[in-house]
C-alpha cells in the first residue's frame, strides 16, 4: 500500500510536545485511558514514527496486516492450508538472545544473586540504570522514522480475570502486531478493564529506521549488532531494540508473563512460572491437573498435548509454556494459561510425535523460518514421511533443498504461532478466570546419563530442590549453541525477573499449614544407552509416567521406594504393558558415584551462584542427600 492510500485511513492525529502533528493512521486516540495517552505520548516524542495505529485486534485489522506483509514479501502464503503464512527472518535473528537481555533495578542484588568472587553469574543480568540510559539513548532516540507505531492493548489471561493482567505494546513491526494477536488477548476490552490502573509498559523497536542504515534480508528489518532486552521491574516497563523474533520481541511472553511478572508474584504472593498445565483425566474418570516446567526446547509442548498410548486415559491442554499460579483462600492451588497461542518449537512435530499439534496449526498460523514444499506447504524435520515423496522443497533460507542435503531444511528453532483454541484437545475450562486446580509440579530436563524416568521429592521443600537442581543437555532456543549440561534452575534460568535466591525463598515460603501443597516429581524423557539410543520412547507413552504421577498423588504408598534423591518406582509398578525392550534397570538406576559427583556439582552451582542468598535449607537438603549417597552400597 502506498503511502497516499494510507492517509485516507487516516482520522486523527495527535499533538505531541515538541514534534507537533502526528498521524493516527487508526483509532481514537483521545478514547485512550489517561495513563496510556501519556505512555503514548512519550513513545512518539522518543521514537519519532511517522503514524500511529491503535489495534482493536479484529479480523479485518488482521486481513489489512497480513496483506501488507504478503505485499512487502515478509509473508508467504502456503497455499495448502487456510490462512496460513510462511515467515523467512533475517538469518540473524532466529532465537532469543540471552547475552543481551538485562535486569535493571536501582540495587544489583535486587536482580541478581552475589555470586561468588571471579564467576560471572548465569541467573540473569543486572545492568545499572545509568549504563541502561546510556544504551538505550544510543538506540531509541528516532528508531521508528518513517515507520508507523502500532499500540497493542493485550491481556495475559482471560480478560477481565482476577488473575489476568494487562499490558500495553508499541511496536513498529506489523509482523509482532500479527503474532501479539495470536499468542495474548489483543482487545479495546482492554482498555475499559484498564481504567485509570497501571499496565505493563512495553516499548519494542525492529532498530531499523528510515532511510534504513543497513541492508534489509528476507524483508526483516532488524538491528542484530544492536539487539537489546530491559526490564525494569520496578516501573513494570520493558524495553526491546533490534529483534523482531519470538520472546525478543512478542513482549507479553517470555518478557512480560515470566520476568516482570515473577516480581509482581514475588510481591503479591503468587507465581510465574515456564510451566505447561495439562489434564489428566483416569480410566476410573476422574480428573488431575499438572504442571511441568522443563527447560527450552526440552518438551513441554509435546507434553502439555500428549496422546496417550495407554488405553482410557484422556488429556486435554490448558497452556504449552508459561503458568500463573496462585493459592487460593481454600488452599489449593490454582493455574492459568496466561497466553492465547502456542509459539511451538516446529522440528520433530508430526502426526506421530503430537498429531494434537498438527492440527491447532492447519489454518490461521504463521511458520517462521521453516521450509516450504512446491505445493504450498511447510516442511521440517520430522515430517519426511508426511511428505510427497520426490517434492521440490525450498529451505529455511530460501534455498532448494532435498533430504541429504548437508544443511537443515528448517532452522532447529523454527516455531508455529497457533491459536490455542484450535487445539482439538484444548480444556473447556483453559479460559476458566478461576483457572484449574493443580496436584502435582513436575521438573525436567535431558538428562542423557544418571538421572531415572521419574522421582519424586520428600518434601516440598525438597521438591523446591530438585527444581533448584534442574540441569539440561543445551538446546537451539537460545543463541548459544553447544551439547553441554547447562543448570537451568526451575527452568527460569533465562526468564529470572529478581534475585533467584530470593525467587527460592519465595517457593519456600508458599508452603503453609492450611494449604494443600502439590507433590513435586522429576522426569527425565532423554537418559540414554551405551549406544546413545533413547531408553524410554518418550511422547505418548509419557503417560505411563503420568499415571504413576496420579497414583502418587492419590496416596498410592505401595508404589514407591525411598532413595536419596526421592521415591522412585518400584519395579514392575509404571505400567510397560504393550511396551517391549524397556530396560527397566537401567531407566531406573541410581549410579551412586554420579549422584555423589552431581551432588556436589550442584552445591557448588549454587555456592558460586546463588552464595548467600541461598536459603540454608537448600544446603542442608543437599549435605543429607550426599551423604545417604555416602551410605549406599557400591
Ligand atoms: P519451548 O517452546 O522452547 O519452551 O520448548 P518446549 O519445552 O515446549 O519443547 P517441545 O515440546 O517443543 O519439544 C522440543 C523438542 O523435544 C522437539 O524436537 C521434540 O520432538 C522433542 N521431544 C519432546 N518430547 C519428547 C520426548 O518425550 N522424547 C524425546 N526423545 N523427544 C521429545
Ligand atoms: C522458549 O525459549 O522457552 C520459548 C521460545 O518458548 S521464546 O518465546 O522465543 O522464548
Ligand atoms: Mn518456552
Amino acid at each position: 500500500m502506498s503511502e497516499e492510500e494510507e492517509l485516507v485511513y487516516e482520522v486523527h492525529e495527535i499533538v505531541v510536545q515538541k514534534i507537533g502533528h502526528v498521524p493516527v493512521a487508526k483509532g481514537d486516540f483521545n478514547h485512550l485511558p489517561r495513563k496510556v495517552k501519556t505512555f503514548v505520548a512519550h513513545c512518539v516524542q522518543l521514537c519519532k514514527p511517522r503514524g500511529i495505529y491503535i489495534c482493536d485486534g479484529d479480523q479485518a485489522e488482521a486481513d489489512e496486516i497480513i496483506h501488507k506483509l504478503l505485499e512487502r514479501g515478509t509473508l508467504t502464503r502456503l497455499t495448502k492450508y487456510q490462512n496460513n503464512y510462511l515467515c523467512r527472518t533475517d538469518p540473524a535473528d532466529v532465537a532469543r538472545v540471552e547475552s543481551k537481555t538485562f535486569i535493571v533495578t536501582e540495587n544489583k542484588y535486587d536482580s541478581v544473586p552475589h555470586v561468588r568472587e571471579g564467576v560471572s553469574g548465569t541467573l540473569g543480568a543486572w545492568l545499572s540504570p545509568e549504563d541502561t540510559k546510556e544504551e538505550l539513548d544510543q538506540r531509541f532516540p528516532g528508531c521508528m522514522a518513517g515507520r508507523m507505531m502500532y499500540i497493542i492493548p493485550f491481556s495475559m489471561g482471560p480478560v477481565g480475570s482476577p488473575l489476568s493482567k494487562i499490558g500495553v505494546q508499541v511496536t513498529d513491526s506489523n509482523y509482532v502486531l500479527l503474532c501479539m494477536r495470536t499468542m495474548t488477548r489483543v482487545t479495546p476490552r482492554v482498555w475499559e478493564v484498564l481504567g485509570d490502573s497501571d499496565f505493563v509498559k512495553c516499548i519494542h523497536s525492529l532498530g531499523c529506521p528510515r532511510p534504513v542504515q543497513r541492508r534489509v534480508k528476507n524483508h526483516w528489518p532488524c538491528n542484530p549488532e544492536k539487539v537489546m532486552i530491559v526490564h525494569f521491574p520496578e516501573q513494570r516497563k520493558i524495553k526491546s531494540f533490534g529483534s523482531g523474533y519470538g520472546g525478543n520481541s512478542l513482549l507479553g511472553k517470555k518478557c512480560f508473563a515470566l520476568r516482570i511478572a515473577s516480581v509482581i508474584a514475588r510481591d503479591e504472593g503468587w507465581m510465574a512460572e515456564h510451566m505447561l498445565i495439562m489434564s489428566i483425566t483416569t480410566p476410573k474418570n476422574k480428573e488431575f491437573f499438572v504442571a511441568a516446567a522443563f527447560p527450552s526446547a526440552c518438551g513441554k509442548t509435546n507434553l502439555a498435548m500428549l496422546n496417550p498410548s495407554l488405553p482410557g486415559f484422556r488429556i486435554q491442554c490448558v497452556g504449552d509454556d508459561i503458568a500463573w499460579m496462585k493459592f487460593d483462600d481454600s488452599g489449593v492451588l490454582h493455574g492459568i494459561n496466561p497466553e492465547a497461542g502456542f509459539f511451538g518449537v516446529a522440528p520433530g512435530t508430526n502426526m506421530k510425535t503430537n498429531p494434537n499439534a498438527m492440527l491447532s496449526f492447519q489454518a490461521n498460523s504463521i511458520f517462521t523460518n521453516v521450509a516450504e514444499t512446491a505445493d504450498g506447504g511447510y516442511f521440517w524435520e520430522g515430517l519426511e514421511d508426511e511428505t510427497p515423496k520426490g517434492i521440490g522443497i525450498i529451505d529455511w533460507l530460501g534455498n532448494p533443498w532435498h533430504p541429504g542435503c548437508v544443511g537443515k531444511a528448517a532452522h532447529p528453532n523454527s516455531r508455529f504461532t497457533a491459536p490455542a483454541s484450535q487445539c482439538p484437545i484444548i480444556h473447556p475450562k483453559w479460559e476458566d478466570p478461576k483457572g484449574v486446580p493443580i496436584s502435582a509440579l513436575i521438573f525436567g530436563g535431558r538428562r542423557p546419563v544418571g538421572v531415572p524416568l521419574v522421582f519424586e521429592s520428600k518434601s516440598w521443600a525438597h521438591g523446591v530442590l530438585i527444581g533448584a537442581c534442574v540441569k539440561s543437555e543445551a538446546t537451539a532456543a537460545a543463541e548459544h549453541q553447544g551439547k553441554n549440561i547447562m543448570h537451568d534452575p526451575m527452568a527460569m534460568r533465562p526468564f529470572m525477573g529478581y534475585n533467584f535466591g530470593h525467587y527460592l525463598q519465595h517457593w519456600l515460603d508458599l508452603e503453609k499449614p492450611d494449604r494443600q501443597m502439590p507433590k513435586i516429581f522429576h522426569v527425565n524423557w532423554f537418559r540414554v544407552d551405551s549406544k546413545g539410543q533413547f531408553l524410554w520412547p518418550g511422547f505418548g507413552d509419557n503417560i505411563r509416567v503420568l499415571d504413576w504421577i496420579l497414583r502418587r498423588c492419590e496416596g498410592d504408598n505401595s508404589i514407591a521406594e525411598e532413595t536419596p534423591i526421592g521415591y522412585v518406582p518400584k519395579k514392575g509398578t509404571i505400567d510397560l504393558s504393550g511396551l517391549e525392550g524397556i530396560n527397566e534397570d537401567e531407566l531406573f538406576s541410581l549410579p551412586k558415584h554420579y549422584w555423589l559427583d552431581d551432588t556436589r556439582e550442584s552445591k557448588r552451582f549454587l555456592e558460586d551462584q546463588v552464595g548467600i542468598d541461598t536459603p540454608s535449607i537448600i544446603f542442608k537438603l543437599l549435605d543429607e542427600q550426599e551423604e545417604a549417597f555416602n551410605k549406599c552400597p557400591e
